[in-house]
């Protein structure tokens, strides 16, 4: 506990000595807005893109923007909150690495009367006024398209009987259990399907390629026929496996995946890759005009939801719209 409060103190002294608190720090004026954001990691592309639309908006809106990066700890998000609290930013916007254990840090911030939008990931809680508005994607309806996308390639196939693995994202986190679900609700009682095994990649690239080196030890490549995977990067790391010992791959193998980052796009368009199943990072503008109409003093939507799609090989994919980000 004691390293915690020293940790927040160092926070703040290092915002104060390097003007990161100043109402200046990202361009605005000293009538502009400061906002907290606790952002959870560097884990992905997609991460990384998210941290840039951030920043992009942030500036475009001549907010200031104090950014703290959490590097995946949930302790470092809820330390990062305090900060912000103790220095009264004007909103705090945060993408929970998991779902659990924000009311204690959450109540502060509604006591201390600073709003906080929520991005991206989503939380569990009882009491839905610890946050003005919840910003990110429909993970279910992600997981369910994966599922339509199978379900229709099988039809296509006339496919009697098909062995799915799942490299899942991290534990806990919005994503990887809505996306489970929704897959699951879409597959789960078709006897055509059977998933065989589950594992845990943590949303990063080294991971999936972990995962698939094990999946591969234990069920070989005549053993599985669909790699569902919760994100590309873990998918570009199953698929360097994949390639690199020659084991099967999207030309024997049904590979979707989900975010759509270039690479992915890019995969899918060279055949190894399947299905990418869109999940937006480009979520700044719309964090930053929920901030604008909070700070004025107005209602907002509780919940938005971006709109998202699908790519796959049924797509004609030279079409311009097929693109990654
Ligand atoms: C989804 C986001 C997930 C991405 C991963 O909104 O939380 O976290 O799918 C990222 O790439 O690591």
């Amino acid at each position: 506990m004691r390293k915690r409060i020293v940790g927040i103190l160092v926070l703040l002294v290092l915002f104060l000595l390097t003007g990161c608190a100043g109402k200046q720090e990202t361009g605005g004026d000293s009538a502009s807005v400061v906002v907290g954001f606790s952002q959870l990691g560097a884990e992905s592309s997609w991460r990384i893109a998210n941290t840039v639309s951030m920043e992009q908006a942030a500036k475009e809106a001549g907010y200031g923007l104090m950014m703290e990066n959490a590097n995946q700890k949930q302790e470092k998000q809820i330390d990062a909150i305090r900060s912000f609290i103790a220095y009264r930013v004007d909103v705090i916007v945060f993408s929970p690495i998991v779902q659990t254990d924000w009311d204690n840090v959450l109540t502060e911030a509604k006591q201390a009367n600073i709003p906080v939008i929520i991005m991206d990931r989503m939380i569990d809680t009882q009491d839905d006024t610890l946050y003005r508005a919840y910003v990110g994607a429909d993970f279910y309806a992600e997981g369910v398209r994966a599922g339509e996308y199978l379900v229709r390639k099988a039809d296509t196939l006339g496919a009697e009987h098909l062995r799915i693995v799942e490299i899942c994202g991290t534990t806990g986190s919005t994503p990887m259990q809505d996306r489970q679900r929704g897959f699951m609700d879409v597959i789960g009682k078709d006897e055509r399907f059977t998933v065989i095994d589950s594992v845990d990649g943590d949303f990063l690239q080294s991971k999936g390629e972990e995962c698939m080196r094990e999946l591969l030890q234990k069920y070989g490549t005549e053993g599985i026929d669909v790699v569902f995977s919760h994100n590309d990067a873990m998918t570009l790391g199953a698929l360097n496996v994949l390639e690199k010992e020659n084991a099967a791959s999207s030309k024997d193998m049904i590979i979707i995946t989900v975010d759509g980052e270039k690479d992915a796009v890019d995969a899918l368009k060279a055949g190894r890759i399947n299905c990418v199943v869109q999940c937006t990072p480009h979520l700044g503008p719309s964090v930053m005009k929920l901030v604008r109409d909070v700070t004025a003093g107005k209602e907002i939507p509780k919940v938005y939801h971006p709109d998202e799609g699908v790519f796959s090989d049924f797509d004609d994919l030279t079409d311009p719209a097929v693109e990654g980000f």
